[in-house]
């Protein structure tokens, strides 16, 4: 490998790192420590690989939290130990970037356990860079899970003792047991020779994954000398003499050489497979509300849908949701609900729009759907002025607060009890807004709903229901 030493700083790296507090000049890093080593490695291989512009760089909680003060690419911070999930969704939404998993010991082997090891499994074409410095940095030297036998820390302060707290892992032999990964390997930073094989290592996993070869790890042995109450030059040394018998060094897999380039099959994201393999689509004819009819408040609407388990609140999101799919909208559909099987709080949110969707978190609604009163009072706070409200009033018995918001009573569960059955209440709701808002074509919900009720007469007491709602908008008018 034709190999050459930069003594510049690295173009990936932003020229200075302004932040809140600090010397702009140097990262936040205590002297000695191995994740700025690691970081200028990775600044490196992007340099040699010209991958600055497509990469975006994933930092975990933990020391190197602040990740993104440094590294000149796109950047994002996970929650703690879910680093690999935003990786899989960044990479798996722009296939042709380059994405980086960046985590610690804590965030990767502890927290985020399930993540490492599932999104491995999956072979996700993610690079994952994994500081192994054996405690949790950052919250003050607590015991990690890659923490040593004996090794005293905050809270082993007698030493770990397997007996109470379990081996050590070896995260790197565990992912190599697995089908998927192409490339892992362990390195060290502990001298001049094995930083070079370091800084190999972690240009090779960037290599596998710009020729698009699947997942590779580099578990990286790292120095923590504030950590383990050492000065620099004694953390070298016990990395040295302890970490490495206990995590041997080396390649655990490669399968580089024989492994094909993997392409994602890209329709797998186009909406009208997804729907039709849903089974949410049963005919051909494809009908559009005329977007020129909706009122500009009815355009592109966020919702807030609540109630109590059983009153079809998450299923009224998701047909609202696979009705805007097939009006070729982009949607968000995200449940909230307690653990109880019937009866507890639930609640969705859901968006439809024809811009890209940020976040699937609904925090200021243009609808709020309210089945209950404890839903009115929690959610119709969240309405923008001039936002709809549409409350059962057979289950609220109190007025709305706001007064600057357009308000639908409708008392949607005697109504559904009088067609016939008190579960199609959502129906009806549901019939009294797309009568208001003129969202949705009919034919398109009902399209939806011969797709989801495959029972003739369900259908029918449902297509009843939406069009009692309607008709109740059209009356109070
Ligand atoms: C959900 C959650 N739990 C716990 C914490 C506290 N916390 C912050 S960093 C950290 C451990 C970090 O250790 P490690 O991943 O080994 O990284 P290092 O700091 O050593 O680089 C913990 C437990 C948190 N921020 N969020
Ligand atoms: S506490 Fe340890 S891991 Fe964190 S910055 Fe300091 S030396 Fe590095």
């Amino acid at each position: 490998m034709e190999y050459q030493v930069l003594l510049e700083k690295p173009k990936s790296f932003y020229q200075n790192y302004p932040r809140k507090a600090g010397n702009i000049e140097v990262t936040h890093y205590c002297p000695g420590c191995g994740h700025g080593v690691a970081h200028k490695y990775i600044a490196e291989a992007l340099d040699r690989l010209d991958l600055q512009d497509r990469t975006v760089l994933i930092s975990p909680v933990g020391c190197s939290v602040f990740a993104y003060y440094y590294f000149d690419v796109g950047n994002e911070q996970a929650a703690h130990g879910r680093a690999p999930a935003l990786a899989t969704g960044v990479k798996r939404a722009l296939p042709n970037s380059i994405v980086i998993s960046y985590q610690g010991d804590g965030d990767l082997a502890a927290i985020g356990t399930a993540e490492i090891i599932h999104a491995a499994n999956r072979g996700e074409q993610i690079t994952v860079i994994f500081i192994n410095n054996a405690i949790y940095g950052m919250t003050g030297g607590q015991m990690a899970p890659t923490t040593l036998e004996g090794q005293k820390t905050s809270t082993s302060p007698l030493g770990r003792n397997p007996a109470n707290e379990g081996f050590p892992i070896r995260m790197a032999e565990l992912l190599a047991t697995l089908e998927a990964p192409v490339y892992v390997e362990r390195v060290s930073l502990h001298d001049v020779k094995n930083r070079n094989k370091a800084r190999q290592a972690i240009y090779k996993a960037l290599k596998c994954q710009k020729d698009r070869k699947g997942f590779s790890m580099v578990e990286i042995l790292s120095q923590c000398p504030t950590g383990w109450k050492m000065d620099p030059p004694e953390s070298l040394k016990w990395v040295a003499e302890k970490m490495v018998s206990y995590f041997p060094l080396g390649v655990k897999v490669d399968r580089i050489d024989e492994s094909e380039p993997v392409t994602r099959p890209e329709q797998i994201w186009d909406p009208e497979v997804i729907i039709r393999n849903l089974g949410l689509v049963t005919l051909d004819i494809r009908q559009r509300a005329d977007r020129s009819a909706i009122a500009e408040i009815h355009r592109n609407p966020r919702f807030k849908i609540a109630g109590f388990g059983g009153q079809g609140v998450l299923t009224m999101g998701i047909i609202l949701a696979a009705c805007g799919m097939i009006e070729d909208y982009n949607v968000a559909w995200l449940p909230s609900y307690g653990p109880e099987m019937r009866g507890g709080t639930a609640h969705c949110h859901v968006t439809i729009s024809s811009k890209p969707i940020g976040s699937p978190l609904v925090s200021s609604s243009t609808v709020c759907i309210a089945m209950n009163k404890p839903s009115q009072e929690k959610f119709e706070k969240e309405l923008v002025p001039g936002g709809l409200l549409i409350r059962n009033t057979s289950m609220i018995d109190v007025p709305p607060a706001r007064t600057d918001i357009d308000v639908v009573s409708i008392p949607a569960a005697e109504m559904a009890t009088e067609i016939g059955s008190l579960k199609v209440q959502n129906m009806v709701i549901l019939g009294a807004y797309l009568e208001k808002s003129k969202l949705i074509h009919p034919e398109t919900l009902e399209m939806v709903l011969k797709g989801m009720l495959k029972k003739a007469a369900l259908l029918d007491m449902n297509m009843k229901a939406l069009e009692a709602g309607r008709e109740h908008v059209r009356k109070n008018a």
